[in-house]
C-alpha cells in the first residue's frame, strides 16, 4: 500500500467501488472464506462484479478457491428496503506478508463504502468433541495469536463483545442447532502442531484458522456490528489421525454450500 494513511486509501477505494458498481453506498459487508464461495449465488443476482485489482489499495488473491473478485448484490427485503451487499470474494491473508493493513484493506474500504454491518466468514480447523467438517459455528470471541494490530498509535478500542450477541442470537433464532466457539488465528501459513492444537483448547479455543481477527478488529474500530461464522472444514491437526489437506477445505466446502447460503442470505435479510 502506498504512503498515505490507511483510512484515506480506503476513502479513495469506496469513492473508486462507487463509480465502478455504481451502487453510491453499500449496507452490508461479507468476506468469504475458505470453502465459502459456492454459498454465494443463494444471496442473489449481482448488480456488478469487479476485480479487487480495480480498487486502490488491493492485491490480488494469492488462494486456491479464493477469487479476487468484488460483488455487488441488491438484496430485497419483505416488508423492508432492499440492502446493497458488498461481498468480497477473497481475502488478503496475513500470512502473505503484505502488511497488516493490506490485510484490513478491505474492512476499512467497506466502513467508507458505507456498510454498518460486516460477516467475517472462515474456513477452519475445529477442537470440539462432536463437531464435523462441513458445519458452521458462531463465533463468540476470539484470540489474536498474530502478535500485532492493524491499529498503530494510542487508539485503545475496547473488544468486549467484538462479535455481536444480537446478531449471533439472530442466528440461532434462523437455525438452533448453530454452536459458537472461540475463534484462535494462528499466523500461518503451515497448519498447527498437535502440540499447539492442545495448547489452543487450553487456552480456551475451539476454532483454529488464519484470518478474522485482525478483520474483526479494524471492523470494530471502524465502528461496525460484527458476525463472524467460521465453516469448520477439517478436525484440527491430530484429531482425526490423518494429515490435513488444503483440497478437503473446498471440498467441505461444496458440501456444505447450500447450508451456508441459505444462512447467509436469511441473515442479511434480517439484520
Ligand atoms: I480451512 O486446521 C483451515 N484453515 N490454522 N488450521 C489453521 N487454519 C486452517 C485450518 C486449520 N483449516
Amino acid at each position: 500500500m502506498s504512503d498515505q494513511n490507511p483510512y484515506d486509501a480506503a476513502q479513495a477505494a469506496a469513492a473508486k467501488l462507487a463509480e465502478l458498481t455504481g451502487v453510491e453506498r453499500h449496507d452490508i459487508a461479507l468476506v468469504l472464506g475458505s470453502g465459502w464461495l459456492p454459498a454465494v449465488d443463494a444471496l442473489g443476482e449481482a448488480t456488478a462484479e469487479i476485480d479487487t485489482t480495480d480498487l486502490p489499495g488491493f492485491s490480488a488473491a494469492a488462494v486456491v478457491g479464493h477469487s479476487g473478485k468484488i460483488r455487488s448484490i441488491r438484496c430485497a427485503v419483505s416488508g423492508g428496503s432492499d440492502r446493497n451487499l458488498l461481498v468480497f470474494l477473497s481475502r488478503t491473508h496475513f500470512y502473505e506478508g503484505k502488511g497488516v493493513a493490506a490485510v484490513v484493506h478491505p474492512i476499512r474500504t467497506a466502513a467508507a463504502a458505507g456498510c454498518s454491518t460486516i460477516v467475517l466468514t472462515n474456513g477452519c480447523g475445529g477442537l470440539k468433541q462432536g463437531w464435523q467438517p462441513g458445519q458452521p459455528v458462531l463465533i463468540s470471541d476470539h484470540i489474536n495469536l498474530t502478535g500485532t494490530s492493524p491499529i498503530v498509535g494510542a487508539n485503545f478500542v475496547d473488544l468486549t463483545d467484538l462479535y455481536s450477541p444480537r446478531l449471533r442470537a439472530l442466528c440461532q433464532e434462523i437455525d438452533p442447532s448453530l454452536d459458537e466457539g472461540v475463534y484462535v488465528q494462528f499466523p500461518g501459513p503451515h497448519y498447527e502442531t498437535p502440540a499447539e492444537v492442545r495448547m489452543a483448547g487450553v487456552m480456551g479455543g475451539h476454532l483454529v484458522g488464519m484470518s478474522t481477527t485482525l478483520e474483526a478488529i479494524a471492523a470494530r474500530e471502524a465502528g461496525m456490528e460484527i458476525l463472524g461464522i467460521s465453516l469448520v472444514t477439517n478436525l484440527a491437526a491430530g484429531l482425526s489421525g490423518e494429515p490435513l489437506d488444503h483440497s478437503e477445505v473446498l471440498e467441505a466446502g461444496k458440501a456444505a454450500a447450500s447450508r451456508m447460503g441459505g444462512l447467509l442470505s436469511q441473515v442479511v435479510a434480517r439484520v
